[in-house]
Order: structure tokens, then C-alpha cells, then sequence
């Protein structure tokens, strides 16, 4: 792992049947509402004047939809199709995420308070290392935008990406 001509992980050519227990649905949910809650999320803003946006990490295993997660909340503001965070393509193979990248939202010609953070996909071993103190170091904020994460050696604070 670590670079585009790498081997993908075996069950990410052919994913996985889907679990029996996603079958039922694990709590109701009223999609009605999903103008009410635009409108709170467009009206929102951090009540401590020092912060100007929340920034939310977005981490988990390799292929488990973080970019594509981005990507639809990006579309329920733009009213279309948003794929401005690049998602993994079972037709070439790629892990596409491997820097850390921030896409804020805009709605109503305002960009929201909302900074999200796409990772690189966490994978067993690997993520028991360096990926697990660079997630760390993230949450503190403590890597730029734009760092390439790699596997084998976490982010230091000698590196020029760290903050
Ligand atoms: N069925 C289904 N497929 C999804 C869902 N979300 C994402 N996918 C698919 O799962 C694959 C991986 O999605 P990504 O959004 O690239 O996942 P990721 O976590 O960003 O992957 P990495 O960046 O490689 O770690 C893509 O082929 C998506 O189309 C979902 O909710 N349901
Ligand atoms: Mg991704």
C-alpha cells in the first residue's frame, strides 16, 4: 500500500456481500426534515468567536465511503451531483485518498462553518503504526492540508507539513 501502482487490498476488487443485519433499518429517521436541517446547518456558527469553522475528520478503513460520505453532503447544499472528493474505482483499483484534504461546503453563496477532512484509508496492520499517530496528530491539528501520509514513518514536527 502507499502508492497508486500498489496492489489493492483483496476484497476491495470485489466487495464484500452485504452484513443480514443491514437489513433492517437501525433507527427511524424522518427524511422529511432534510430541509430543516439545511436550513439549521446554513444558519449555524461556532459560539466561541475564536473559532471560525469546525473542522470534522473524516477517518476509517480503506474503501469504507469517507470521500463518497464528503461528497454527498456536498451535493444535498449544491442541489447536484458533487464528486469533488475523489472516490475509490473498482474499475481501475485505485485508493485514491492519500492526503489529508479539506473541502469546506458553500450554500447560498456563503461558505458554512464546516471544514470537512478526508484521510487516507486506515488498514490493519498498517494503521496500527504511523496512521494511528498521524490521526492523532491531525485531530490536534497538527498536519497541513495536503500532506501525503505515508505508512511507513509518521508525520514529525521537523517536517515542513507539520503545524
Ligand atoms: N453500496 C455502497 N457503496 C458505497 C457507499 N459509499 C461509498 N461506496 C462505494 O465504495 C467505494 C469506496 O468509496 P470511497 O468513498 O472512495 O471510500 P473511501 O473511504 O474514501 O476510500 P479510501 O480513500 O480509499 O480509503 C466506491 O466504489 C463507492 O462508490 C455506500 O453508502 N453504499
Ligand atoms: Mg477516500
Amino acid at each position: 500500500m502507499g502508492s497508486s501502482e500498489s496492489t489493492p487490498v483483496q476484497w476491495l476488487s470485489s466487495p464484500p456481500p452485504p452484513n443480514p443485519e443491514l437489513d433492517q433499518p437501525w433507527r427511524t429517521f424522518d427524511w422529511g426534515q432534510k430541509k430543516y436541517l439545511k436550513e439549521k446547518l446554513e444558519n449555524f456558527s461556532p459560539s466561541h468567536p475564536d473559532v471560525k469553522d469546525i473542522k470534522i475528520l473524516v477517518a476509517g478503513p480503506i474503501g469504507g465511503g469517507k470521500s463518497s460520505f464528503i461528497n454527498s453532503v456536498d451535493s444535498a447544499f449544491q442541489g447536484r451531483i458533487s464528486s469533488r472528493a475523489l472516490v475509490y474505482s473498482y474499475a481501475s483499483g485505485q485508493i485514491l485518498s492519500q492526503n489529508l484534504k479539506g473541502f469546506s461546503i458553500r450554500s447560498g453563496g456563503k461558505t458554512l462553518p464546516f471544514i470537512f477532512k478526508d484521510t487516507m484509508g486506515l488498514e490493519s496492520p498498517v494503521s496500527a503504526g504511523p496512521q494511528t499517530e498521524d490521526i492523532i496528530n491531525a485531530v490536534f491539528g497538527h498536519v497541513k492540508d495536503g500532506y501525503k501520509f505515508n505508512e511507513g514513518q509518521a508525520l514529525t514536527y521537523k517536517d515542513q507539513h507539520f503545524n
